[in-house]
């Protein structure tokens, strides 16, 4: 159940335990933190509030102990402590780019090689029961170098690929506490053998969108195309899908479902890692969403999905699809880092400190994505259960509206200090309207908190 905490009590939760060399460091960072949730998408000069406070948070950034690593470790080791049930991890990687003019040492070429940057990988832990977003159960950095030209077959599989970062998050994450299940959610960057051992070695179920339909898969002794065995499938169900696209605006789309079981056999061109554990054989389902009955000028939709999880019922396909379903949540997690946070506009000079504020930021942009899905998960429920108490009654204040009651109405007094019309028309207020609003409240708050302290 999502609960949000003052910008200070959050940061003494997520950052209180961090281990940074000094005490004094790790003080420092919680106070930090909640300057940059109160405006996550200012400038660090513009998120502190006292010169003394952003020369401090400069030497913290560049203190070499304070890494990527060490901020965002407690995290991450906090989300993967869940108690009993299902949880969903999405996975996927993001061009964190910080600008063709940034003069900061140590990056890597991205987007073309114009840009300068990292690569950024995550994994965004899901209650598929609320689809509310519990936080990062990991995340990796890493730079991308050119490919060697003329490069051989066996030479490429030795070298560390950036394909490997996906592996690599697994065995960071680890295996679930007892009880729990661990599901990652992987698009078609995550179809690859080795990290279906990782997977496995690490007793995480999957759901994989499938890359290549090419791939040669075994099915009762037979060898034939993974497309050719999907055709072989009979139909298990129907459904129809209404969606909005931007082409084609809303509609909807016929669906048939087929599902399998089937045995992926290991390439034959194996890695040095591969070879050593020695799988050659993995079972695994495999569940087909495919449109039919295509209008013309349309793509059709068509997802294959490579799981883990036992599929023998429609209602066990439905349930693989209902999780993938969940993926883009970490397509929002790098919107709320870019667009909220501001990630990409950091002026720092070196690439260690750039890593070290993403780390923070992170953090902060899970914080922005809890703020909004609160809103949806329990709109009935008081407001005052939700956010702290005070922030309720500054905000009926400072809107003159008569009654705050439910966690729905607090969201729309938000939206509308951020500047939210309010009408029929307008729609649903967006996240940054939500933002604006939440900024400015918090610094309202902020000034009723001086007022006391200084004169009560
Ligand atoms: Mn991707």
């Amino acid at each position: 159940m999502a609960v949000i905490l003052e910008t200070q009590e959050w940061a003494e939760q997520q950052f209180g335990t961090c281990l940074l060399g000094d005490v004094r460091r790790t003080r420092r960072l919680v106070q930090f933190a909640a300057q940059v949730a109160a405006a996550p998408d200012a400038s660090t000069p513009g998120q502190t509030e006292k010169w003394c406070d952003l020369k401090a948070a400069y030497r913290l950034i560049d203190n070499e102990q304070v890494t990527f690593d060490a901020i965002a470790e407690r995290h991450w080791q906090q989300t993967r402590q869940q108690p009993v049930g299902t949880r969903l991890i999405s996975c996927d990687t993001t061009e964190v780019e910080f600008g063709a003019t940034n003069q900061a040492t140590g990056l890597g070429p991205l987007g073309g090689g114009f840009g300068r940057g990292f690569l950024l990988h995550s994994g965004l832990m899901i209650d598929p029961a609320t689809e509310a977003v519990i936080g990062l159960a990991g995340q990796k950095i890493r730079y991308r170098k050119p490919a060697p030209k003329n490069e051989s077959r066996t030479r490429r599989l030795a070298r560390d690929r950036e394909s490997r970062v996906w592996g690599e998050l697994i065995d960071q994450i680890g295996p679930p506490p007892k009880g729990v299940r661990f599901v990652d959610l992987c698009d078609r960057g995550g179809d690859n053998f080795e990290v279906y051992c990782k997977l496995l070695l690490n007793r995480h179920d999957w759901v994989v969108r499938a890359r290549d339909l090419h791939r040669i898969v075994q099915s009762q002794e037979q060898e034939m195309p993974l497309s050719c065995f999907l055709d072989s499938l009979p139909l298990a169900g129907t459904y129809e899908l209404s969606y909005r696209s931007h082409a084609h605006g809303s509609r909807t789309a016929q669906i048939e479902v087929r599902f399998g079981r089937l045995m992926m056999p290991a390439p034959r061109q194996r890695s040095p890692w591969l070879r050593e554990v020695g799988i050659t054989l993995m079972s695994m389902n495999v569940v087909e969403v495919r449109e039919v009955n295509v209008p013309a000028g349309v793509d059709p939709l068509r997802w294959v999905l490579l799981t883990s999880l036992p599929v023998t019922t429609f209602e066990e396909a439905w349930q693989v699809i209902e999780y993938y379903e969940k993926r883009p949540l970490v397509e929002e997690f790098h919107k709320a880092l870019k667009t909220g946070c501001r990630v990409e506009d950091r002026q720092y000079e070196t690439s260690e400190r750039l890593e070290a504020i993403t780390g923070l930021l992170s953090v902060t942009a899970v914080r922005l994505l809890q703020l909004r899905s609160a809103a949806r998960e329990t709109p009935d429920r008081a407001a005052e259960e939700v956010v702290p108490r005070h922030w309720v009654t500054v905000l009926r204040r400072l809107r003159g509206s008569r009654r705050i009651g439910t966690v729905r109405e607090f969201y729309r007094e938000l939206a509308g200090l951020g500047g939210h019309m309010l009408r029929k028309g307008d729609g649903e207020p967006g996240w940054i309207t939500l933002w604006r609003g939440f900024e400015k409240l918090h610094l309202a708050v902020r000034a009723i908190d001086c007022y006391w302290t200084r004169c009560g």
